[in-house]
């Protein structure tokens, strides 16, 4: 799904603000038709954000169930033959929405976009109330997948095999925006380049869809808005001489600005929708990670969408300070653990030319973690009752939107098709084989991956050969061999030689490894918890990582801490944060920026 720009032809207006909110613990909405006029007894909302920590009452807080959100908005009076479109970022995670109480959009799947075509529901220059149906519950056959039990007083509770907190509500920007009748619906960007004697010459290859266009051409700027080429139809190639690449840490971006008539001499009609880009390419060859031919080593984080107040909730501010932070530590990617990030990261990553491994939703597909009397009984994973062939479609189907999503962005080199799934069994294999199928057709120019879990070892795990870059979580130290680092690296150097042994040629990426660490411990002992035993513990893993050329990226867990459901493995969330939640460093963050650093310096990115 394309991005909502502002163009010639396209008016965007922006929807975010304070939203009336009602909680609906009854489900009793849909039945009485909340819908049909305003809430009854609504609170304010601030939209984008979490509903969960936004106010103090702890019914909002812990709600499992529906919710609703309205706000009134103006149609355009000069309207014209246009089309009005009603555009949300994200609904977690899943929703339905009514344009003055006719329903005009549903979409499950709480970390993409989603749109309605309202222009039949709305008159030019009048108001219109826009309601929301939010629903936070996950199910077997969702993505992420979870299950509903009760407690002591019979009130509902969301269990879920990940670990962050279930935040729901409007998490990202809503916007109307308007375009013409006849629309560019789609654009496919894929590029290549070859180096001669006159430079660099850019090869663009290019798509679009424009239902109803008769004539289209696209005209492609460089980062000054100067005109380098210029092509003929809805689908073809185009040079760009002299190009300049997208690399790591220069993230050089041209923009395809597509045109689209309904007939060729309609040029007053025409919709121009501005696609950027990057020239370079990415492959995986004889067990090196390339980007435009050059070996690429990953430094940086998992990260969350999290912060205080805001939950998941989206926010320009926060979004540009943790990219400042990345760059002070000399970090030059992430991981969209464990979803689709907001499109403005993604935008402001190929910006700013931070390299993003772009993971799907699928996190907690596994029953096995924390067994033991943390886990109860064991729970059969893959069952006709738990996840199936329904979970399994919509798996696929959240591939193939998040790639439909993501696909034009030069930052993404990697698609991580899931988290710790269980993936040491026959079941695992069939459920991960058409998967990889579905995102290898989706997107034929990238490289994919699934991170495995610390128990799917390199003798008994079953689908790594379906992918091209195996991606390690591992946290000796941690979980096993607790305050023993030199147990734990002997066990991880172990492990090492097990994975180039059953993957051979296939680059090892590091997408998690850290203590938990209670910022300002400090401790003689350096014992488990204290910042003093993140530092030893992160520079032995890089001690080992140094010592093996297969190893192409460390990306340490997390890049700050961030909020879970309460346990007693978990004192106000994970604590495993580079940085606090609030963006403090923790004295490991000064160590691994000295290692950092000098790595930018000597790679050049
Ligand atoms: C993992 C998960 C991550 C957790 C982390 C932890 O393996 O992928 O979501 O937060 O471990 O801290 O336990």
């Amino acid at each position: 799904m394309l991005s909502v720009r502002n163009s010639a032809s396209r008016t965007v207006i922006s929807l975010d603000g304070v939203w009336r909110f009602q909680l609906d613990p009854a489900d009793r909405g849909l039945l009485d038709g909340w819908f049909t006029g305003r809430l009854s007894a609504p609170r304010p909302m601030p939209v984008p954000a979490s509903y969960n920590d936004v106010t103090t009452d702890t019914e909002v807080h812990d709600h499992v169930g529906p919710a609703w959100y309205e706000r009134e908005a103006v149609a355009p009076r000069n309207l014209g033959g246009d089309r009005l479109i009603l555009r949300f970022g994200s609904v977690t995670h899943e929703a339905r929405v009514w344009v003055d109480g006719v329903e005009v959009a549903e979409h499950v799947g709480g970390y993409l976009p989603f749109e309605a075509d309202i222009t039949e529901q709305v008159t030019p220059g009048q108001a219109f109330r826009i309601t929301v149906r939010v629903d936070n519950r996950l199910s077997w056959q969702s993505i992420p997948p979870g299950y509903l039990t009760e407690d002591s007083r019979g009130r509902p509770v969301q269990r879920y095999f990940h670990d962050f907190f279930n935040y729901a509500g409007i998490h990202r920007h809503v916007a109307l925006y308007t375009r013409p009748p006849v629309a560019i619906t789609d654009v496919t960007i894929a590029t290549d380049y070859t180096d001669g004697p006159e430079g660099t010459t850019g090869r663009v290859t290019y798509a679009v869809q424009a239902p109803g266009a008769e004539h289209v051409h696209v005209i492609i700027k460089d980062a000054a808005g100067t005109e380098v080429a210029r092509a003929e139809g809805a689908e073809g190639e185009a040079t760009i001489p002299a190009a300049q690449l997208w690399r790591p840490g220069a993230g050089y971006l041209y923009t395809l600005e597509a045109h689209a008539r309904r007939r060729a001499e309609d040029a007053a009609g025409e919709d121009v929708y501005p696609q950027r880009f990057g020239v370079r390419t990415v492959a995986v060859r004889q067990g090196q990670f390339l980007i435009n031919g050059e070996p690429f080593y990953f430094r940086g984080y998992g990260r969350h969408e999290d912060n205080l107040i805001r939950g998941k909730g989206h926010d320009d501010a926060l979004m540009v300070h943790d990219f400042e932070l990345m760059a002070w530590q000399g970090a030059n990617s992430f991981r969209t653990s464990h979803y689709p990030y907001a499109e403005e990261v993604m935008d402001y990553a190929d910006e700013r030319g931070v390299v993003v491994i772009d993971e799907t939703a699928a996190v907690g597909l596994n029953t096995g973690i924390g067994g033991g009397i943390f886990g109860g009984e064991p729970m059969a994973l893959f069952s006709d009752d738990h996840v199936n062939e329904h979970t399994q479609a919509v798996h696929a189907a959240h591939i193939r939107e998040l790639i439909a999503r993501d696909k034009n962005h030069p930052c993404v080199v990697l698609w991580s098709l899931a988290n710790e799934p269980e993936s040491h069994t026959e079941e695992a294999e069939n459920y991960f084989r058409p998967l990889a199928a579905a995102a290898r057709q989706a997107d034929p120019t990238r490289p994919i991956g699934y991170v495995n879990v610390m128990i799917s070892t390199p003798d008994r795990e079953r689908v790594v050969d379906l992918f091209d870059v195996v991606m390690l979580n591992r946290y000796y130290g941690w979980y096993v061999n607790n305050g023993d680092l030199a147990g734990a690296e002997a066990a991880l150097r172990a492990e090492v030689d097990a994975w180039i042994a059953r993957a051979p040629g296939k680059p090892i990426v590091f997408t998690e490894y850290g203590p938990d660490t209670l910022a300002g411990l400090r401790d003689v002992f350096h014992r488990p918890w204290s910042e003093d035993y993140q530092t030893d513990m992160l520079a032995m893993y890089h001690r080992v990582f140094d010592s093996y050329p297969q190893i192409v990226g460390e990306q340490m867990w997390n890049f700050a801490d961030f909020q879970t459901v309460p346990g007693v493995n978990r004192v106000g969330g994970n604590k495993k944060g580079m940085f606090t939640r609030a963006r403090d460093p923790k004295q490991n963050a000064f160590a691994v920026r000295d290692r950092w650093q000098a790595m930018r310096r000597e790679s050049g990115n």
